[in-house]
This record gives C-alpha cells, sequence and structure tokens, in this order.
C-alpha cells in the first residue's frame, strides 16, 4: 500500500509540475485549460482514493521550522482599505462573515481567539517548486462555521481577499465543506509565534494543510459560505483556477 501510495502520489505530482510551471500565467495559453481539465479529473480520483476526508496533513517539529518563510503572491496588497487597516495595525480589523449562515458576523482577531484554537507545524508547497515548513496559530474555521450557524445544505466556503490581482479583481479562494471543517484547517493570525506577517498575510490567512500554496488564502476580508460558486469571479472557484489551476490542489 506505501509503495502504490508513493508511486501515485509521483506519478501526480509529475504531471502537475509538468503542466503547472508556476503561479504565473502560462495556463492562459491555449492548452493550459484543457490538459488541466484531464488532469484534474485524474487528481480527484486518485486523491479520492488516496485521501479520504479524514487523512491528517503531516506535522513537523520546532526544528524542522524553515529560518525563512519565503513570501509568495502579493506581499503587500495596495488597496486603500487595507493600507488603512495596516497603518493602524490592523486594531479596526474584522472578518466579515456571511452567506448561508443563520448569524452573518464580524469577528475581530480577539473574538477568533476566543473560539476553539490550534497550533501546528506544517509544510507549504508551491506549484513554483519551493516548500517552507512553518509554526501556524488560529481559529478552526469549523469553529467559525458554528459560531456562524453555518447552513448544513451549504457545500463551499469561499475567501475574500484584500488585494487585488487585476483592477476590481481580488484574490479569492474557496475549500469544500469537508476541508473546511478538517481539523488542520485554520484561520491563521499567527506565524512561528508570532502575529502573522504582513508579507505572509496580515492580519489573517487560510492554512489548509493538505491543499497546495495558491489555496492558502492570505489578507482575509471576507468568507462566504455558499452553495455553489458559478457567481463568483468566472464561477471555478478561485482566482488561479479561473486561469486554469485545478480547483482541487490536493497534494
Ligand atoms: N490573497 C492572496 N493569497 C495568496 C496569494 C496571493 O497572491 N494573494 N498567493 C498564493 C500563493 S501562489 C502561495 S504559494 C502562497 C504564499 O504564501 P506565503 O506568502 O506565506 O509564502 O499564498 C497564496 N495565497
Ligand atoms: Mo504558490
Amino acid at each position: 500500500m506505501t509503495d502504490r501510495r508513493s508511486f501515485l502520489r509521483i506519478a501526480i505530482m509529475g504531471t502537475a509540475s509538468l503542466i503547472v510551471a508556476g503561479c504565473d500565467r502560462i495556463s492562459q495559453s491555449s492548452w493550459g485549460p484543457k490538459v488541466l481539465g484531464k488532469a484534474e479529473g485524474l487528481n480527484r480520483r486518485v486523491q479520492a482514493l488516496l485521501a479520504p476526508s479524514s487523512a491528517m496533513a503531516k506535522e513537523y517539529t520546532e526544528a524542522d521550522i524553515s529560518s525563512v518563510f519565503h513570501p509568495n503572491g502579493t506581499t503587500m496588497p495596495n488597496t486603500p482599505a487595507y493600507q488603512t487597516l495596516m497603518a493602524n495595525q490592523f486594531r479596526d480589523y474584522k472578518l466579515q462573515v456571511d452567506g448561508m449562515v443563520s448569524h452573518p458576523a464580524m469577528l475581530s482577531i480577539d473574538d477568533l481567539k476566543k473560539l476553539d484554537t490550534r497550533t501546528q507545524i506544517t509544510r507549504h508547497d508551491c506549484v513554483e517548486g519551493w516548500s517552507a515548513i512553518g509554526k501556524w496559530q488560529g481559529t478552526l474555521l469549523s469553529a467559525v462555521l458554528d459560531h456562524v450557524g453555518a447552513d448544513p445544505q451549504a457545500r463551499f466556503v469561499v475567501f475574500h481577499c484584500f488585494d487585488e490581482m487585476d483592477v476590481d479583481t481580488p484574490y479569492y479562494e474557496s475549500v469544500d465543506i469537508d476541508e473546511a471543517r478538517h481539523p488542520q484547517t485554520l484561520l491563521a493570525f499567527g506565524l512561528n509565534d508570532k502575529p502573522l506577517p504582513v508579507p505572509n498575510g496580515a492580519p489573517l490567512r487560510l492554512r489548509v494543510g493538505r491543499q497546495l500554496g495558491y489555496k492558502q488564502a492570505k489578507y482575509l476580508s471576507r468568507i462566504e459560505v455558499v452553495k455553489s460558486f458559478d457567481t463568483i469571479g468566472d464561477g471555478k472557484g478561485g482566482y488561479w483556477e479561473d486561469q486554469g489551476y485545478e480547483w482541487y490542489a490536493g497534494i
């Protein structure tokens, strides 16, 4: 089983790295979305066999923590809303939580700290071919979903970010409810025992232990509980997915 598992994993990662050259726009070329589309079907089917929804991502020790957690993608959102919050050290920050919930809420970092929190040392893998191990501290997303009374009929959680990739196109991502309620899925406010630094997504970002780098949305402004993401962005569930990346980015 172990051999078969690692063989499949290598096969998947090989396919993924051949066709996904990085967090750039190569996938906008005409062959990109087509090839990715095929690989996604395979990846999702194989992944479903390998990783039941309760499988845990590997956790590491303090000794494994990378000395520098390389920042990538946006490292300083340039929107006025973000700049204003940053100027006041995010004291006025509130995460908006809405969509299919019975009690929409605006949650400060202190509010989030009062819900169930967790610290975990996990590895981040970017499709550009680098990894880093960090110690994340955050609130369980499942605790937030319970707090706002998420509708059991909902299927996805969408993460809206402060940074714009193009004019009026903020970064966004999504995960399904299983991934959202997984015990290693955090809204992280701390990295390596310090408040989350701006380059890594201050004041709050998503950490999903079992997914690739681009799923780990930084600079969260709002999370939205939905039944489908048809009306969000171009309807593929994330900024990079709209450019042709896979929505299911399991590692
Ligand atoms: N809001 C936002 N989230 C984002 C990105 C981004 O550009 N904007 N880049 C993604 C990518 S491709 C990676 S690899 C990770 C990088 O996280 P880091 O800066 O902490 O290394 O953030 C992801 N989340
Ligand atoms: Mo990435």
